[in-house]
């Protein structure tokens, strides 16, 4: 059996890029090792940047694929209980960012694919890729019953975030890993609780604490905290107690935690996102801490490189975009690592660092909030759009 591309993995990278091949006319298969159902309930992001909403857009798809509502673009920062508002308007024209929880938008791109006569195999269990740098590549699965399977194609695409197998099948010394730690964790606790006007970060002297809405009765928080600490360090009295503490805001409402976990803050790129007929995309090529809410984003954005790219391939015998992939990519992906490191740094620095550092980290806070100069550059990162007029 044989196919144009293989797509490992069914999540925002796998399933958008599946459905802008299906768009396209590119025959491809999606093998995904988890059920429907899991896949389809995985919260994470909630918020799909206007780059991403834009993109959409340009493939007729934005109100297929994109639930929810628009964001209005504003978002609050608290300084030692003082709120200051920014804005990710950057006078640009055109669809704004939505408010779309991942979960949601992964549902609607499954339904749009499988609707469209798309194949897509759940459950495949101990994927392998072979001849990555032969004339055709082969991927080999176990559907659940353990029957083997191979599919022959073109390309690979690994889209399998950050545990998959896609990135383990490249040899060593091709791939460079750029990783750091940011030696701080986040506590993360999901709950049935008001959202807030605007997705909210504060920060002061008790520590960093974040509130985003995730639907019009659920909200997700962050709560600084040691890296080593485990949920169970979390009862649910201390972190309403620590969040109306961080906020400032006595009153805040509670609900029904549905999910607390606690993972550390780092920041990891694979270079280049390509070997042979293999191309990495979103978390299997990069992780990027949540701050800034770039990590969905980010992987939206490959999906849609790659997609016109192979387009251009099979249609034209075109490759030259298959083989800028990788660069164009990491571009971004640089530049989305520098605005989400910065935005960590000053929001931690300005909490509870040392004097200096926090000095510095007011400062900057300071700037953004006064110089409408600053203003506009946080805005044009907010957005994800490209200010050089690149893809
Ligand atoms: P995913 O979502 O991890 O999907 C990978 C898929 O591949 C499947 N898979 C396999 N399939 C077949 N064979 C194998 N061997 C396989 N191994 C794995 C998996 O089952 C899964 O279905 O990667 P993808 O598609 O690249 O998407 C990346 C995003 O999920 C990720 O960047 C974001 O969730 C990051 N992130 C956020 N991003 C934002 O843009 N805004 C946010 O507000 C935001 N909040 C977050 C986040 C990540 C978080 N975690 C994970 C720490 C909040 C949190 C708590």
């Amino acid at each position: 059996v044989s196919t144009t591309v293989v797509v490992i993995g069914a999540g925002p990278a796998g399933m958008t890029l599946a459905t802008l091949l299906q768009h396209s006319g590119v025959p491809c298969v999606v093998l995904e090792r988890r059920s429907r159902e899991h896949v389809a309930q995985r919260q994470r992001a909630g918020i799909v940047e206007t780059r991403a909403v834009r993109m959409f857009d340009s493939w007729g798809l934005a109100d297929r694929v994109l639930g929810g509502i628009p964001y209005d673009g504003i978002l609050e920062i608290r300084v030692d209980g003082c709120s200051h508002l920014v804005s990710d308007r950057d006078g640009s024209d055109g669809p704004v960012a939505r408010l779309c929880p991942q979960q949601v938008l992964v549902q609607k791109l499954t339904e749009t694919f499988l609707e469209g006569g798309g194949d897509l195999r759940f459950e495949a269990a101990d994927v392998s890729l072979h001849d990555l740098t032969g004339d055709r590549a082969t991927v080999s699965y176990r559907t659940p019953d353990g029957t083997p399977h191979a599919l022959a194609c073109d390309f690979v695409a690994g889209c399998d975030g950050d545990r998959g197998v896609s990135r383990t099948a490249v040899p060593d010394g091709v791939l460079t890993a750029h990783a750091f730690d940011h030696g701080i964790g986040w506590l993360t606790v999901l709950a049935d609780a008001p959202p807030p006007a605007h997705p909210l970060l504060a920060t002061g002297p008790h520590g960093f604490a974040a509130h985003f809405p995730r639907g019009p009765h659920a909200s997700r928080y962050y709560l600084q905290c040691p890296p080593d600490d485990t949920p169970d360090d979390w009862p649910e009295q201390r972190v309403w107690d620590t969040l109306r503490t961080r906020l400032g805001d006595p009153a805040l409402g509670s609900g029904p935690i549905t999910d607390r976990e606690v993972f550390r803050l780092r920041s990891l790129v694979h270079d280049p996102m390509r070997h042979g007929r293999l191309f990495l995309v979103g978390d299997a090529a990069h992780i990027v801490s949540p701050m800034g809410g770039k990590g969905m984003n980010l992987a939206l954005y490959d999906a849609d490189l790659l997609a016109r790219a192979v387009r251009d391939f099979v249609r034209d015998g075109d490759d030259t975009a298959l083989d800028t992939y990788s660069a164009r990519c990491l571009r971004r992906v640089w530049n989305d690592q520098e605005f989400s490191h910065w935005l960590t740094r000053t929001l931690h620095d300005a909490g509870d660092a040392d004097p200096f550092l926090r000095h510095l980290a007011l400062a900057r806070l300071d700037r953004l909030f006064h110089s409408p100069a600053a203003a506009r550059a946080f805005a044009e990162l907010m957005t994800g759009l490209d200010p050089s007029g690149g893809a």
